[in-house]
């Protein structure tokens, strides 16, 4: 059977894991973020490649680069998620099923945060679970791949 193929993507600041905002985030590292989600990954028989930007318009190349390649993608668009239409375009435009991913439980934060351009064109959200919410969504994608793959 051919191995799902998924893509991790880690928006703007998340680069600062575990240096500050430890209270909010946690205290893991980036780095000690995506060896969890390599661990995990392996474990579930995915393949997965990982990327983190500052920036929206690398952030919307990445997600044009997806297709053809990826069955799924996950991504914490960090702040974006609150601002950016064009990620939410191009979530919408390459039609690969799209789990949004958040840290922190962003309806339990300031007003500002509570809307999400991405909700709409994404499969699902996970929200609130810490670096569980990773793992959640790559397990969230990969029982959506099962049942649309059938
Ligand atoms: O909870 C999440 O995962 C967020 O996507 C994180 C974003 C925030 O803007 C969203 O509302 C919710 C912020 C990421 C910033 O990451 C930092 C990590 C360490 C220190 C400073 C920022």
């Amino acid at each position: 059977m051919k191995r799902n193929r998924i893509l991790i993507i880690h928006g703007p600041n998340l680069n600062l894991l575990g240096i500050r905002e430890k209270e909010v985030y946690g205290s893991m590292s980036i780095d000690e973020l995506n060896n969890e989600i390599r661990r995990f990954a392996k474990e579930e028989g995915v393949d997965i490649d990982i990327l983190q930007s500052n920036h929206e318009g690398e952030l919307v190349d990445t997600i044009h680069g997806a297709r053809g390649k990826f069955d799924a993608i996950v991504i914490n668009p960090a702040a974006y998620t609150h601002t950016s239409i064009a990620i939410r375009d191009a979530i919408a435009s390459v039609g690969i099923p799209t789990i949004e991913v958040h840290l922190s439980n962003i309806y339990s934060r300031e007003p500002f945060r509570h809307h999400s351009y991405i909700a709409e064109v994404a499969v699902g959200q996970v929200s609130g679970f810490g670096t569980d919410s990773y793992l959640l969504g790559i397990k969230g994608s990969l029982n959506h791949l099962e049942r649309h793959n059938r």
